[in-house]
């Protein structure tokens, strides 16, 4: 994709904004799928593609688009079905700005269809480090800094968790402590935010405990959890398995972390060797644990 102008980006960003408001504003996506806030409640009955991080890599994105068909002409709403985008679409990558233009441009056209999930990337104390700001100064050097506020503004609009009715529960990074309902999800506080989009599951530990891993010194209140609080919580909120994205387990493109937790990675990092994955599932189908899902993964 070619580097949009200011104003066309800009004017994209705008819509965008626009759209994700209505729906909340409106309470659902389309006639079925639910907006309780920054949560979405999507159906029974229709395809659901599950992309993990894309972290700058628009041809990433463009190869789960043209694999998966998602935009070809001539579906109806529900032979499309839902794209749902876990997030980190900026940083790392050298295409964050592409990357962007065509999640707008999917967003704009596919409006209901296609849902933006806020990553941890899609903040600003972590995306003014990693690589987009610097990116937007450099293609956009006169208005950098605009676009960069105006897309961290929409950012801060995006849904945060999709739940499904077949019993998925669908962030970027992972639960947050002290969280047992989908109401609680729906209208997170900061530092319930900030755990479900840097947490990530262990199975091999019990309860939450500091994230050492990410933060050595703990003192950001991210956390590692067990599985036992992740089975809880899935029962409490009636679901089965978690799907979440956020590691990159070295290229594999996904990791069963346990019966009850897969996580999806997006991108190559530049690597050839690297797998990249993605899941294109049916919410009709009955999910028991993460095995009821094992065919829908699609590695490229
Ligand atoms: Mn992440």
């Amino acid at each position: 994709m070619d580097l949009l102008s200011v104003e066309k980006f800009e004017e994209m960003v705008i819509r965008v904004a626009g759209i994700i408001r209505e729906e909340r504003d409106k309470g659902w996506l389309d006639a079925e799928a639910v907006v309780d806030n920054k949560l979405v409640k999507l159906p029974m009955h229709k395809r659901a593609i599950f992309v993990g991080d894309i972290h700058g890599e628009s041809d990433s994105l463009n190869e789960i688009l043209q694999r998966t068909n998602f935009t070809s002409e001539g579906l109806s709403s529900d032979e499309r079905g839902y794209l749902v985008l876990l997030g980190d679409f900026v940083d790392r990558g050298p295409y964050s700005v592409e990357t962007l233009s065509m999640l707008f441009a999917l967003k704009i056209q596919f409006k209901g269809n296609v849902v933006l999930l806020k990553g941890n990337h899609e903040l600003p104390d972590v995306n003014s480090r990693y690589g987009f700001v610097d990116e937007v100064m450099s293609k956009y050097p006169h208005d950098g800094n605009e676009i960069y506020t105006l897309c961290n503004r929409l950012f801060e609009k995006f849904p945060h968790a999709v739940v499904t009715a077949n019993g998925i529960f669908a962030v970027h990074g992972g639960i947050p402590e002290n969280v047992s309902t989908l109401r609680q999800i729906a209208d997170l506080d900061e530092n319930g935010l900030q755990q479900l989009l840097w947490n990530d599951p262990r199975p091999e530990i019990r309860g939450f405990e500091n994230n050492y891993e990410r933060d050595p010194l703990g003192l950001s209140g991210i956390k590692r959890f067990g599985e036992d609080v992740t089975e809880k919580f899935l029962k409490a909120i009636g679901a089965k398995v978690l799907v979440r994205a956020h590691e990159h387990f070295g290229g594999t493109g996904y990791m069963a972390l346990s019966k009850k937790v897969l996580s999806i990675f997006s991108a190559k990092y530049g690597r050839q060797n690297w797998k990249r994955a993605y899941l294109d599932t049916d919410l009709s189908k009955k999910i028991e644990n993460i095995d009821s899902l094992s065919s829908d993964i699609r590695l490229f």
